[in-house]
């Protein structure tokens, strides 16, 4: 790596292993049967999910792209940060929008540091940003943004006297339920000092004509992307999934106004687990919840933003109204 790229692994392999273990015991043993989405990014799975954010129906990616060009010179420069620090991080594609404003701003040597529990993703996005960024002093932390914020580091000599600028896009925060997006939320407050600033991209309730075609695209990406997590059970566990066994499902829930993605068995089913010394039993038609994807309405997101201690300080969303990014404080 060069030589202003810094790297951290907080998830080595037999703790990202022990990981998987608790969570596929845990979560295909309860019923309804869950796992956590953040074990879709493998390589392949985070490669996929690139793919995902070119696909016609998937809006997101381009929305809150669109919102970035617009207003990443704007937002940069009212933070007056100097170090971006990322969360969930993946390609850090549509971050370079932001970084541009942050290395054309003036103060002290821009930082960024990208989390994200995707060693692949995050090790190609480093090498790639430092190559094209020469004048960023860049780290990459390997950690889950759920319970190891801890591992951030601080603004380092570099952004002294200016703050960081958190941010966290893509809608990513959809993709954690009520309870777990409220004790992240909390956490990040508590870790956050006067001159941070926290820049969030949520995406909006709209019409589920949009949204289930968004997670059922019709070249069949977001399907492989599903069935992918279960060759890292496979992988991780020595499991004997079929793809076959199972179809993709996306569903809208208009009560929680989230999207649902699960695996349904097409047939009865008996999967082998050797390394937790299960086997799970799949009657036909019964499903595995993979992930949610939640949508949000700006009151909703001010109440649970609020519930943490952040205050408002600035809203844009898209020309289409389809995907928001949000600015707060701490209160
Ligand atoms: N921010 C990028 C990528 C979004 S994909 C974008 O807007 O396009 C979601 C990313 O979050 C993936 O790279 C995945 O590896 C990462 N991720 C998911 N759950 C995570 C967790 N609990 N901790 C850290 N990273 C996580
Ligand atoms: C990363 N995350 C915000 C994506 C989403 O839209 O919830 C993951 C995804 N799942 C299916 N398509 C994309």
């Amino acid at each position: 790596m060069p030589a202003h790229v810094t790297f951290h692994d907080h998830l080595p392999p037999h703790h990202a292993a022990e990981q998987l273990r608790l969570d596929a015991a845990r979560g295909l043993t309860g019923r309804p049967k869950v796992l956590p989405p953040k074990w879709f990014y493998d390589k392949t799975g985070s490669e996929l999910f690139e793919r995902i954010t070119t696909l016609p129906e998937y809006y997101p990616t381009r929305a809150e792209r669109e919102i970035l060009q617009a207003r990443a010179a704007e937002i940069v420069a009212a933070t007056g940060c100097r170090t971006l620090v990322e969360l969930g991080s993946g390609s850090s594609e549509k971050t370079r929008l932001l970084l541009d404003a942050l290395v054309a701003g003036a103060g002290g040597a821009p930082g960024y540091v990208a989390l994200d529990v995707s060693e692949d993703a995050l090790r190609g996005a480093c090498h790639a940003l430092a190559g094209d960024y020469p004048e960023l002093a860049v780290t990459g932390v390997r950690a889950d943004f759920e319970n190891q914020l801890h591992t951030l580091p601080d603004a380092g000599p570099e952004g002294r006297g200016a703050g960081r600028l958190v941010v966290f896009l893509g809608g990513t925060i959809g993709n954690l339920d009520p309870g777990q997006r409220a004790r992240f939320f909390r956490d990040l407050r508590g870790r956050l000092g006067p001159g941070d600033r926290f820049l969030l991209g949520a995406d909006l309730v709209k019409s589920p004509d949009v949204l289930v075609p968004a997670y059922d695209d019709a070249a069949g990406v977001t399907a492989a992307f599903n069935h992918n997590v279960l060759d890292v059970l496979n992988n991780g566990l020595g499991a004997d999934f079929r793809h076959e066994d199972f179809e993709h499902v996306a569903l809208w829930d208009a009560e929680r106004e989230w999207i649902e993605m699960r695996l349904r068995a097409v047939r009865d089913v008996l999967v082998g687990l050797p390394a937790i010394d299960l086997v799970v039993a799949f009657d036909a038609g019964e499903e595995l919840r993979t992930e949610i994807s939640a949508k949000f309405r700006r009151a909703g997101l001010e109440r649970e933003l609020g519930e943490a201690g952040l205050a408002p300080a600035g809203w844009w969303t898209d020309g289409g109204d389809r995907f928001s990014l949000s600015l707060w404080s701490p209160a």
